[in-house]
């Protein structure tokens, strides 16, 4: 299984404006519990910098673009997100970061769990050390 992967979700295209729509379980392979979203970002900054024992995420750009650094501890990869209908799945036990948000960038999670603190490896040496006991 893949630890990430982009998904196209479900486009209606309309002259009055693009709907797209997620159905947990249908669209993602998790039932969402929590949704929240990143917005109001200065110029600059970053996000993330960890990575979740558990938590299964899907991030979507519903405004602007920014990066997401991903890192499994085996493989990295840098993936723009910059359309509203495009999701990207994390599965668990990847360390993300975000950065390079455009002015207005808007990312929407779509997570699997509620947010809980002890689900968090915000240390990458704790990571690492992790990933490398389970394989
Ligand atoms: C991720 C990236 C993309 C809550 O109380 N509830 C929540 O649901 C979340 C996500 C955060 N918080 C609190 C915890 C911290 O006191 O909000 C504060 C900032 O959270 P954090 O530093 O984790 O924010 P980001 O943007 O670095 O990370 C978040 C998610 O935590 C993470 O899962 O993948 O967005």
């Amino acid at each position: 299984m893949k630890p990430w992967q982009l998904i196209d979700l479900p486009r209606v295209q309309d002259p009055r404006g693009n709907l797209t729509f997620v159905e947990g379980g249908r669209h993602l392979p998790f039932d969402i519990a929590r949704v929240y979203y990143l917005y109001d970002i200065p110029g600059g900054a970053n996000r993330g910098g960890h990575a979740h024992k558990e938590l299964q995420q899907v991030l979507i750009a519903v405004s602007g673009s920014f990066d997401v650094h991903l890192d499994d501890g085996h493989n990295t990869e840098v993936i723009t997100l910059r359309r509203s209908y495009t999701g990207l799945l994390l599965r668990s036990m990847v360390w993300r970061v975000l950065d390079n948000f455009s002015s207005g960038a808007v990312c929407l999670t779509l997570a699997s769990m509620p947010y809980i603190e002890d689900d968090y490896y915000r240390d990458y040496n704790d990571f690492i050390k992790a990933v490398g006991s389970k394989s």
